[in-house]
């Protein structure tokens, strides 16, 4: 059943290019409320375990050396449709592709470097929100 909630890092390039606050404008003006957030940076091995669904791929050493080598900025949002209208938002993964108006078109790098992360589903939004967010984290 579709929820009302999804996930979001806004990830360590765009956090150490000043990118917070524009990004965080960006998921506002499109209607998001933000439930719970926080500046934190991961360990190795917590940027191995979020991202373990992709250990196989060439690219995880670099994902987690990635995603671990500056704060992260984690947020849990509220909106009607939130996971698939925030995909919308967000963009392609490679902002090559990213559409005019998308976060990753606006503050990406790189394939690689990609400035935010959106869950892929309501299941995934769940479990990544329970991993970086206690309950008493998150306001009603
Ligand atoms: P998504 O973030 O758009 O859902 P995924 O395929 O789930 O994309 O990949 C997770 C993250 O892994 C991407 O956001 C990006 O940071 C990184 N990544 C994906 N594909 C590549 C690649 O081909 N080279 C380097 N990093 C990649
Ligand atoms: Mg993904």
């Amino acid at each position: 059943m579709a929820t009302n909630r999804t996930f979001t890092m806004i990830k360590p390039e765009a956090v150490a290019k000043g990118y917070t606050g524009k990004i965080i404008d960006m998921i506002i003006g499109a209607g998001y409320q933000i439930k719970a957030m926080k500046l934190k940076s991961l360990s190795k091995t917590e940027a191995g375990e979020f991202y373990a669904v992709h250990a196989e791929r060439p690219f995880y050493g670099e994902l987690v050396d990635y995603m671990s080598g500056g704060p992260i900025v984690a947020m849990i949002l509220e909106k009607d449709n939130a996971v698939e209208d925030f995909r919308t938002l967000i963009g392609a993964t490679d902002p090559a592709e990213a559409a005019e108006g998308t976060i990753r078109k606006a503050y990406a790098t790189s394939k690689g470097e990609n400035a935010v992360h959106g869950s892929d589903s309501d299941e995934n939004a769940a479990i990544e929100s329970a991993f970086h967010f206690s309950a008493e984290e998150i306001v009603g």
